[in-house]
């Protein structure tokens, strides 16, 4: 498993095989990307390393021929990280060959939640991912290593053998079970406090979601002026927080921030960040939000949208934010913008750091929120003052006249709200 880097990184190879289902420059995004990974374990990746062929070689991934080559090249890395998802028997046998160790990409995204997992709910949640992905590969590698060989898994026990495997697989079930009760308590925990939340706010929901480093966290900060983390690291977020839109407005506004999506995001991970997804999913708008700046903007776009479809958000509005336009040169930048509106009417585009950007976004985000609105008027007898904290609370008043007998407010509300306000009132 991966040591601490703390004072010396762990050199790398990138490697990775082009199918001829994979475009170059898809090719050259996705391993672009797993270097940006490596990057974030605290990897020094020291060589990319690939090679072009119809289908894995079964029984190492790489070819027999290129193996030697990667052999050679190992001498100088202490890990090569492969951009897909490999088997287990394909891993060890690469590994003998080659030297060193080796990880596939999931292990490498599942050991980024690992390290960044802070809640308890995130922690309980990666657990079960890393669990589900070692499981069928202890079984694989229990087989290929036959009664008495070793298990190249370190999950549960380290004895070897058969029984010794059926025992570790009782350990993960067991373990599962375990942090799967403890994630639905929080959830019934969470379920409770969001609906007490949503009593005493309304429903005005929004919620940032998008490709892992797109800006989310960083918008949440400049909408809500809270103070949570921002990280040129891939999958900084993993937990859902929310905060009150800032300055307040009309309706009040409450703004969550998620953890970021990849390309082939684990499956494992997928189903166990669904409960904290979940949370976004009750929201009534999702903002979209691209990193306009990045070369593979239209993949990352389109990874999330897919995402977002898995897990059952198709039916939520959705407003597509296109973020960092400052990273581009000014002529490129309004070249991209007028392209993006092209392909994207109704997008925004913007820099969350240009403070004028998010007071726009901000107010696109309330204007959504304000085609719910009604304009009614309220009369209110100076008998019943005592409302008037309530209206202003409620209502956005556009216009208070004083009578003789009390005071008449042209507000704008939603429906709702107005209702049980002439019930008090009356
Ligand atoms: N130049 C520029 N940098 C930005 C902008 N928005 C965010 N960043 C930077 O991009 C990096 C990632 O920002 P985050 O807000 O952590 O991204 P995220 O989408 O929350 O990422 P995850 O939590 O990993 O999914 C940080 O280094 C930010 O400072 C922007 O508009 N312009
Ligand atoms: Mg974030």
């Amino acid at each position: 498993m991966v040591q601490d880097t703390q004072d010396k990184p762990r050199r790398a190879i990138a490697a990775a095989v082009q199918l001829p289902g994979a475009s170059d420059a898809e090719f050259e995004a996705s391993l672009s990307e797993l270097q940006q990974l490596a990057k974030t374990l605290g990897f020094e990746v020291v060589a990319t390393f690939t090679q072009k062929r119809a289908r894995f070689d079964q029984t190492a991934y790489f070819g027999a021929g290129k193996r030697e080559e990667l052999k050679a090249l190992a001498e100088d890395a202490d890990i090569a990280l492969v951009d897909h998802e490999i088997s287990p028997s394909q891993a060890r046998n690469l590994e003998k060959e080659i030297g060193c160790e080796v990880m596939d990409r999931t292990m490498v995204i599942l050991e980024i939640f690992h390290r960044h997992a802070r809640s308890r709910a995130a922690r309980a949640q990666v657990e079960i991912a890393r669990l589900g992905y070692m499981a069928p590969r202890m079984r694989e590698a229990a087989k290929l290593a036959g009664p008495q060989g070793r298990q190249r898994s370190g999950v549960g026990g380290r004895g070897a053998g058969e029984s010794h495997t059926e025992l570790d697989r009782r350990k993960i079930r067991d373990r599962i079970a375990e942090l799967q009760q403890e994630i639905n308590a929080m959830d019934a925990e969470r379920r409770t406090r969001r609906s007490r939340r949503q009593a005493s706010e309304g429903l005005a929901r929004v919620a940032l979601v998008g490709y892992t480093n797109a800006g989310k966290s960083t918008l949440m900060r400049a909408l809500t002026g809270s103070e949570i983390l921002v990280a040129d690291k891939l999958f900084a977020t993993l937990d859902t927080t929310v905060r009150a839109l800032h300055p307040e407005g009309k309706p009040r506004v409450l703004v969550s921030d998620t953890v970021g999506f990849i390309k082939n995001l684990p499956h494992e991970l997928v189903a166990s960040f669904k409960s904290t997804l979940d949370e976004a999913l009750e929201a009534s708008l999702l903002l979209h939000v691209v990193d306009a700046s990045d070369p593979g903007w239209e993949r990352q776009h389109l990874v999330t949208e897919n995402v977002l479809d898995e897990i059952g958000a198709q039916d939520v509005p959705r407003m597509l934010v296109f973020n960092k336009i400052d990273r581009l040169a000014p002529a490129a930048a309004a070249d991209k913008e007028v392209a993006l509106r092209t392909l994207h009417p109704g997008c925004i585009v913007m820099s969350a750091r240009r403070e004028e950007d998010v007071a726009k976004l901000r107010e696109a985000i309330l204007a959504f929120f304000r085609k719910d609105l009604v304009e009614a008027e309220l009369f209110l007898p100076w008998t019943a003052q005592q409302l008037r904290g309530e209206i202003f609370d409620t209502c956005e008043v556009l216009e208070e006249r004083s009578g003789n007998d009390g005071a008449t407010f042209r507000v704008r509300a939603e429906a709702e709200a107005l209702k049980r306000l002439k019930r008090a009132i009356s």
